[in-house]
């Protein structure tokens, strides 16, 4: 008897763990797990022995506190004393200019390099033979932030011995996009549903809340936009506003911000007049007094993200008023209250017969020097969508006298949903360090959006978001390094790619060097990889229609010319590609003369833009010495083989991290292998009517004829309402 209960209790203890230590992902980055080498842990436990922090710590600094707490226990596997005063060797010193002696130690220069969010983490002599670790900010979020940053420090387990660490973003909005919408699907999500309970809000307030608004906190993130840019105005009325004020007491002490999407026809459906014509008074005194209700329940709200005139949402151009007059009307009525508008660029109109990667161009670029100061145009990183690869928006170039944003995706909408395997960073790098020419070389987009090209507050990045209800947050667990990747760039834009993976990986995985080198490796690759079996040598926007998921070369006869697939890359006889030079549409012609002389021949072309600016005959002769169409026949098989070689090294990574992560992944993988072997096949095909032309050796034999592919009709696919 005395055995069986022992037994039951045994089991019982073994099932905690098992639960305790589920590797479900819901943990993201923040694992705190033990660090496993001993001698380094001691040695972090001698370091750090008592948290000093003031008695009445503002709510960030509690969380802060409270952060340094939870990691220190689960890193060091000990409880570090919080104190108001330093009483030992060891003292971990939290303060802001509050503490006018400790202020005293930082050099005028230091706490002015810190910043309004930054932080100082110093580890200095205590004057009595031991030594103290201080952590300093000019304001209490700025702690916060440091906070995170010693915790990923010990998590990467670097020394502390002289540990000197000054950080401030670079960006001082750095913002998440939601495209929720209010019944909780979300537009373009692949990881379950919203994570706003918009029924139960907001007397009832997940826990998850706070975990999201941590997350965010760690990465250096500061406002979410909660609300999809297809807008709903029902989010403006009072009892949603009731709940978006819950949702920000529970991100206020994490440092998080909310913001909310307007929709531009509100005075009409929720404030019964008979237009939301900008210029007109009527519309101009709705929006003061709607903002103005808005800032009495929340007192710190951040602003409003507007897509107007732009896939049938409403705009100012639906009274012959211009983006500037949209704009201008709700910036003056947030002004007073110090809030922000956003403005988004994604437009092109179906009346506009011009190509459309030019049309944001023509209708933004004569409205320069027209916006409110509080007014910042963001701008997606390409001039068509969001597409494995895209040039740069060249309307970066074209308003230097307005305030830019960028605009990214960490969704996957055109990279394999939360199915495939794509590490953004690098995508999202080309367009940050890509060169306008704008004001001289080095006007790249990263030094126009963060200010220091021309003074232009506040400066603003958002990430379209890529979470949701799922366990693991992001649906594949990988893509949570796009979240991670997102915060650390909007932080920092200059880490590179690889620092930024490493980083994740450790956090996330562990520090043996295998599964570091393996994970790694796999990230930096994957994007390219889905460019070579999806839409490989500047091809885009050739996917299925609708849910955007797999193939779609042979979409035709929409409603619009431009959500077609065969516009964008016209295969004939003749030959594939759209001419994008003066000879053709002159897309080309809105980017600098340095782009135009070396995108503008098909000599000197990047292979990777090739097919976007030109339109090349089947036989054209490649840098490669090979004919276009073997070329391009070649690139697919590639990224059929780039997805086996990366299935094979996770394999090897079996037995070295737990069986759910590895299982988690590989099921994937192998999902990822048959629809690059899809997207292949389908698309040659397809093109292999018109050039006429065998696969060149090398090139598997398609599975199925053509019309297989074009009967596959998917249904049900998240993220597609
Ligand atoms: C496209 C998406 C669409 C978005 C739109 C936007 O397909 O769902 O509403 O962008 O950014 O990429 O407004």
């Amino acid at each position: 008897m005395r055995l069986l209960r022992r037994f039951f209790i045994l089991n019982s203890a073994f099932l905690l763990l098992a639960v305790l230590h589920a590797e479900d992902g819901y943990r993201l980055w923040l694992r705190y797990d033990p660090i496993a080498d001993e001698q380094l842990r001691a040695a972090y436990a001698a370091a750090i022995t008592e948290i000093v922090v003031p008695e009445k710590a503002p709510p960030v600094v509690a969380s802060a506190r409270d952060e340094l707490v939870t990691g220190l226990r689960g890193l060091l596997g000990r409880d570090i004393p919080v104190v108001t005063k330093a009483s030992r060797d060891g003292a971990l010193v939290l303060g802001t200019p509050d503490d006018p002696v400790l202020y005293a130690a930082i050099s005028e220069t230091d706490q002015r390099a810190a910043g309004m969010e930054g932080y100082l983490l110093r580890r200095i002599a205590d004057g009595r033979g031991g030594h103290r670790t201080l952590l300093v900010a000019n304001r209490p979020v700025g702690l916060l932030h440091g906070a995170f940053a010693l915790l990923r420090h010990l998590q990467l387990q670097r020394p502390l011995a002289d540990l000197n660490l000054l950080s401030a973003p670079r960006i001082e909005r750095r913002l998440l996009n939601h495209w929720d919408n209010l019944d909780r699907t979300v537009e373009r999500g692949y990881a379950g549903f919203s994570l706003w309970e918009w029924f139960y809000l907001p007397e009832i307030r997940s826990p998850r809340y706070r975990d999201y608004a941590r997350a965010l906190a760690s990465v250096g993130l500061n406002g979410t936009v909660l609300t999809n840019v297809n807008a709903n105005a029902q989010i403006l009325t009072r009892p949603y506003l009731d709940k978006v004020a819950a949702l920000a007491a529970e991100f206020r002490p994490w440092g998080i911000r909310v913001y909310l999407t307007a929709r531009f026809s509100a005075p009409i459906e929720i404030g019964g007049l008979k237009t939301a014509d900008p210029l007109d008074p009527a519309v101009a005194t709705w929006w003061r007094d709607k903002i103005d209700e808005i800032y009495q329940v929340i007192p710190d709200f951040g602003g409003f993200v507007v897509k107007a005139n732009s896939e049938g949402q409403p705009g100012p151009q639906d009274y012959g008023r211009t983006h500037a007059d949209g704009a201008n009307l709700l910036a003056d009525a947030l002004a007073p209250h110090n809030g922000l508008l956003v403005w988004r660029a994604f437009v092109y109109s179906a009346a506009n017969q011009d190509d459309r990667v030019k049309q944001a161009v023509t209708e933004f670029a004569p409205l320069d020097g027209q916006f409110r100061d509080n007014a910042v145009i963001q701008i997606k990183n390409g001039p068509l969508d969001f597409f494995p690869r895209e040039p740069f928006s060249p309307l970066f170039g074209h308003m230097p006298r307005t305030r830019l944003a960028l605009e990214l995706q960490i969704t996957q909408e055109y990279l394999g949903h939360s199915i495939q395997l794509a590490y953004l960073a690098p995508l999202w790098k080309e367009a940050l360090d890509a060169d306008t020419f704008a004001n001289g070389p080095g006007t790249t987009i990263a030094r126009i959006v963060d200010g220091s090209v021309k003074l232009q507050h506040p400066t603003v990045i958002a990430g379209v978001a890529n979470t949701g209800t799922d366990r693991n947050w992001t649906g594949h667990l990988l893509a949570q390094s796009n979240w991670y990747a997102f915060g650390r760039l909007a932080w920092d834009h200059t880490l590179t790619s690889e620092q930024i993976a490493d980083e994740w990986t450790r956090l996330t995985f562990g520090s043996d060097t295998q599964v570091v080198a393996t994970i790694s490796r796999l990230l930096l690759g994957s994007r390219e990889t889905i460019v070579n079996f999806s839409m490989p040598l500047g091809l885009h926007h050739i996917m299925a229609e609708g849910h955007h998921y797999g193939p779609g070369p042979w979409v035709a006869d929409r409603p619009r010319a431009d959500w077609t697939a065969v516009y964008y890359h016209r295969a004939d006889a003749t030959g594939i590609g759209v001419d994008r030079t003066a000879r053709g549409t002159n897309a080309l012609g809105q980017y600098a003369p340095e782009w135009q002389q070396r995108w503008g021949d098909p000599q000197t072309c990047p292979d990777e833009l090739l097919l976007w600016f030109h339109r090349l005959p089947w036989d054209f002769r490649m840098k490669s010495g090979r004919p276009l169409w073997d070329e391009l026949c070649l690139r697919y098989q590639q990224g059929v083989d780039e997805v086996r070689t990366m299935q094979r090294a996770w394999d090897s990574l079996r037995g070295r991290i737990d069986d759910e992560r590895f299982t988690h992944v590989q099921q994937r993988l192998a999902r990822e292998e048959k629809d690059a072997r899809d997207w292949r096949d389908a698309c040659l095909l397809y093109f292999q009517q018109f050039s006429q032309r065998p696969l060149p050796a090398g090139v598997e034999a398609p599975a199925h004829p053509l019309e297989h592919y074009r009967s596959i009709k998917l249904k049900n696919v998240p993220g597609h309402y």
